[in-house]
C-alpha cells in the first residue's frame, strides 16, 4: 500500500507519525507549516488542516481516524482490538471522551491565544476552558489509577491519541492536580517510538 502523510512537527501530526512507527509501516512524509490551508491538503481535508493522509490515493483526515486505521492495518502488532469486541468499544469511548471532553477545551484556548487573528480572539475563555478540561481529566485520571494504559491494561493506539492530549495539557500547566496522568505520560515517553515533545 502506498501511504502519504501530510504533517507538520509540533502538531497533532505527532499522533500519526507515532502510530506509523509503532505499526512499522513505511510512508512518504510531506512536511511543512505551509501545507496548512494549502490547495494540496484541501483536496484531502475539507478545512485544509494537518495531519491528512492518502492510502493508495484515498484521502483520510482527523488524526484519531488515521491512527485507528493504521492500527487496523497491522492486527499482528496488537495496537487495537478487533471491531465488535469490548476493548474496541473502550477505544471508541476514550477517543471520543478525550477529543470532546478534554482536547476541545485546549484547542479553544489555543485558538484564542495564537491561532485566530488578534482582532477575533476572546480574552475571557481561558479559566472556563481550564475548568472544563480538568473536569474531563478527572475521568481519565481515575482510569489510569489502577492500570498502566487506557484499554485492557496494555499499550494501544488509544494511548497514542490520548497521550498527545495529556502532553498538550502538561505544556499548558494543567496536569499538576493529576498525578496518575503525569505517571501515565511518563510511561508513554519511555516508549522508543514516542514522538511527543517536552515543549
Ligand atoms: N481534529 C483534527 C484537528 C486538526 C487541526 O486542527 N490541526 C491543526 C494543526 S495541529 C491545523 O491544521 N490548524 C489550522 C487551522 O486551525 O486552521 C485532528 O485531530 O486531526
Amino acid at each position: 500500500m502506498k501511504i502519504t502523510l501530510y504533517e507538520y512537527g509540533p502538531t497533532r501530526s505527532q499522533r500519526t507519525r507515532w502510530a506509523f512507527l509503532e505499526a512499522g509501516l513505511e510512508y512518504e512524509s510531506i512536511e511543512g507549516r505551509e501545507l496548512i490551508h494549502s490547495d494540496e491538503v484541501k483536496k484531502i481535508h475539507p478545512l485544509g488542516k494537518l495531519p491528512a493522509a492518502l492510502f493508495d490515493g484515498k484521502p483520510l483526515f482527523e488524526s484519531a481516524a488515521i491512527c485507528t486505521y493504521i492500527a487496523d492495518l497491522v492486527p499482528e502488532k496488537g495496537l487495537i482490538a478487533a471491531s465488535g469486541t469490548w476493548e474496541r468499544a473502550l477505544h471508541d469511548q476514550w477517543v471520543a471522551f478525550c477529543l470532546t471532553e478534554m482536547e476541545a477545551f485546549l484547542w479553544h484556548s489555543a485558538r484564542n491565544q495564537f491561532v485566530l487573528p488578534e482582532e477575533k480572539r476572546l480574552t475571557n475563555v481561558f479559566e472556563q476552558n481550564a475548568e472544563a478540561f480538568s473536569a474531563g481529566a478527572v475521568g481519565m485520571e481515575q482510569a489510569v489509577e489502577d492500570q498502566d494504559y487506557l484499554v485492557g491494561n496494555r499499550f494501544s493506539v488509544t494511548d497514542i491519541i490520548a497521550g498527545f492530549t495529556v502532553n498538550w495539557a502538561r505544556g499548558m500547566g494543567l496536569l499538576d492536580p493529576f498525578p496518575n496522568l503525569q505517571a501515565y505520560l511518563a510511561r508513554l515517553f519511555e516508549r522508543p517510538h514516542c514522538t511527543l515533545t517536552q515543549r
